[in-house]
């Protein structure tokens, strides 16, 4: 039997911070993680290459061949990839660069009084690290999410790390350096965990450092990237995986059910939650989720996430069940309600939003053309998911005639004044004199 723990919230809501507290939520301690990464880290940063060698065989159980992959080994990749998984990827990536290309803005120039005026640029970082988890399960459609934003964007030197395999004789896994070689990627690293993030970080003889590292990863990579934060730019920080699903008694409780497995069998971990205003559904999909789980490939870790974080919601409404998931602010939401554009229409927080029955999580994660790279953990409350702007930063530039600087300088000299700064004031007077 999966039972989902149920909460009723029928009658009066409680406020979004109340609501938080009450909606399960796997916790990770990152802070604790942070003190088993701090010394790979710090050997990466004083031995390099030879450290990531050592780590590997430590944490992966594989002793790669060299850090770098050899580029023979990734055109073998390339060649050796199933054509229809080959045929999957380079939708998947015309559909990815399409959404990702629209993501680019052009330089805005503001005229803010006549002489002065403001040109806001977008200027690409230079060089980035992208990491492909490799762990529990090889993840291609994360090479992809990583490398299109970050090529789109304009960065022109792109490095990325995976963990070496030990049935692939200390490579990472094959469809990941075949996805990496299909999208043009030559710099491809045998590294994992703490070490890729501090190799990226620190730099090391066979890979120069970056300026920014992006990709989820699990709980050392997230505490490896809190722990090198400000060397270089991070993405948002990736927790175990959510959704919420926004149902009314028009959804279909096989749907609903699916897409809730689906979710689960990423990680035990994993946080499935159904938000309803109808039992009549709740007790359908529990039926569902009986005959779905017994089934299902990774039975146990779908059934460890469901009892462990999984929960249904019972709400008065719609507008009821809206308010409830703004306050969790899933990573995923999928709205399976009557007029579910008009519901979708009204969210607030949430990290990507799945419109009606047609439009499942699983079509974002691999070939709708959003990302997938999302924010976990109630981040989407202030956070987006990754995209061109993870790998830019806005630059302002500044331009005066002589004339627009005279005019404004009674006020500088004003503020220079109000903030005893005397030299700044003296700094637009000795051009004027
Ligand atoms: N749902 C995952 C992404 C993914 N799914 C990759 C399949 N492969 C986190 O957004
Ligand atoms: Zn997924």
């Amino acid at each position: 039997m999966v039972v989902l723990r149920t909460l009723d919230l029928r009658g009066s809501l409680p406020s979004p911070p109340q609501v938080r507290g009450l909606l399960p939520r796997a916790a990770l301690d990152v802070d604790a993680a942070l003190e088993a990464v701090r010394p790979v880290c710090d050997d990466v940063r004083d031995r390099g290459d030879a450290a990531v060698l050592d780590a590997g065989e430590r944490f992966d159980g594989v002793r790669p061949p060299s850090v770098r992959v050899a580029a023979d080994a990734l055109a073998a990749a390339l060649d050796g990839l199933d054509p229809r998984v080959r045929d999957a990827l380079e939708e998947a990536i015309r559909r990815t660069r399409l959404v990702h290309r629209a993501q680019r803005r052009e330089p805005v120039t503001i005229d803010v009084a006549p002489g002065t005026r403001v040109t806001e640029r977008w200027i690409p970082v230079q060089r980035v690290g992208l990491y492909v988890p490799g762990g529990r399960v090889a993840y291609p459609s994360s090479v992809v999410m990583n490398v299109v934003p970050a090529q789109e964007a304009g960065v022109g030197s792109l490095a990325l790390a995976s963990p070496p395999q030990a049935e692939f004789g200390g490579l990472p896994h094959p469809v990941v350096l075949a996805a990496a070689a299909l999208l043009g990627v030559e710099e491809v690293y045998a590294a994992g965990g703490a070490q890729a993030i501090a190799m990226f970080a620190h730099g090391t003889s066979s890979c120069p450092a970056v300026d920014v590292v992006t990709g989820p990863g699990n709980i050392y990579v997230t505490a490896a990237k809190r722990l090198l934060r400000g060397l270089v730019g991070v993405d948002a920080e990736a927790g175990p995986t959510e959704v919420a699903i926004l149902a009314d008694d028009t959804a279909d409780p096989a749907h609903v059910a699916a897409d809730l497995i689906a979710q689960a069998e990423h990680d035990p971990m994993a946080a499935c939650l159904l938000v309803t205003p109808s039992t009549d559904l709740l007790d359908a999909v529990e039926t569902e989720l009986d005959k779905q789980v017994a089934v299902t490939r990774h039975q146990e870790r779908v059934r460890t996430a469901l009892t462990g974080q999984g929960a249904a919601v019972l709400v008065d409404d719609v507008d009821a069940g809206l308010a409830v998931v703004d306050a969790w602010a899933a990573e995923h939401l999928e709205i399976q309600t009557a007029d579910a554009a008009a519901v979708a229409g009204r969210v607030r927080n949430a990290g990507a939003v799945f419109v009606g029955v047609w439009a499942p999580v699983s079509l974002g994660d691999y070939l709708a053309g959003s990302n997938h790279v999302l924010p976990t953990g109630g981040t989407a409350r202030h956070s987006g998911g990754l995209s061109v702007s993870a790998f830019q930063r806005q630059v302002h530039v500044v331009e005066c005639d002589r004339d627009a600087l005279a005019e404004v300088a009674p006020r500088i000299a004003a503020l220079g004044g109000a903030e005893d700064l005397i030299a700044h004031v003296d700094a637009v007077e000795v051009r004027l004199r």
